[in-house]
């Protein structure tokens, strides 16, 4: 399915949950919002930032290099028992103060204002899961798709869900490069035979145009279907670090978001 709109730029003010819902739905292809982190929140945050708070994804299967603040879920692939303690030491973190500013509450009273309904995070295992990670990939990464459903058999994040979105607010916007790139195109089964790692090879997959282009800015949220084939371009010149969130649609209408 083509996307029946590209790109959404709304303010955060103006935002609606209608904006929310069709980029889950797949008929938006990306919904941005400037200034969804203040400047000076952005600043002051990056500011309190050290390389040594940073973990590496797992070199073996990231092969693009990417450092993160956080566990992700989906590198629990294999460990899933070794989540709900990561993210619980990982809020502990949050909780003792490291950061200069409180995204989260930014970010939750935002997107529910938008929303018009509640945000909370998911559960694994019964243990609240980690949202919000900090994530700098100055390489950029492979043409991918992100699918809970597929990657976990059952229902890993306790509950059923729509379809997940990807959500990015950038702390800082890259000055040259880290375009996000995004594809209408549905993945197909055949498409593994080009599998490389955690992505696929690009002019196999997706070798048409992207339908989406975008050069995002320092405090911009980016909302798209991490579903659709995606990638990230190398950053050039500057700095891309982003408070990055996954988020669905529960049964009970709450937005519930991990990472
Ligand atoms: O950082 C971005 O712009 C997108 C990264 C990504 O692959 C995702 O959020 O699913
Ligand atoms: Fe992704």
């Amino acid at each position: 399915m083509t996307f029946v709109e590209k790109i959404r730029d709304t303010s955060v003010d103006e935002a609606k949950a209608d904006d929310i819902s069709d980029v889950v739905h797949g008929s938006l292809g990306a919904l941005r919002m400037e200034d969804f982190f203040s400047h000076a929140d952005c600043r002051s945050f990056v500011s309190a930032l050290s390389p040594t708070m940073f973990e590496q994804y797992d070199p073996d299967y990231y092969q693009t290099e990417a450092f993160r603040i956080g566990p992700s879920l989906t590198e629990h692939r294999s460990s899933i028992e070794e989540y709900p303690p990561a993210a619980e030491k990982a809020w502990q973190t949050w909780h003792d103060g490291a950061f200069p500013v409180d995204l989260h509450s930014i970010f939750r009273s935002k997107v529910q204002r938008i929303w018009n309904g509640r945000l909370r995070g998911a559960s694994c295992r019964g243990k609240p899961a980690f949202w919000g990670m900090i994530r700098r990939m100055a390489a950029g990464t492979l043409v991918h798709w992100d699918d809970i459903r597929e990657e976990f058999p059952g229902y890993v994040l306790d509950e059923a869900l729509s379809d997940q979105i990807s959500v990015n607010v950038f702390l800082e916007g890259p000055a040259e490069g880290g375009e996000l790139l995004v594809w209408s195109r549905a993945r197909h089964s055949s498409d593994e035979a080009a599998r490389i790692s955690y992505g696929y090879d690009r002019a196999r997959v997706v070798p048409e145009p992207p339908d989406v282009t975008l050069l995002p800015r320092t405090g911009d949220a980016v909302m798209f279907s991490p579903l659709k084939y995606h990638l990230v371009e190398p950053v050039t010149k500057g700095d891309r670090l982003v408070f990055s969130v996954f988020m669905a649609i529960a049964e009970d209408g709450d937005l519930v978001v991990w990472a």
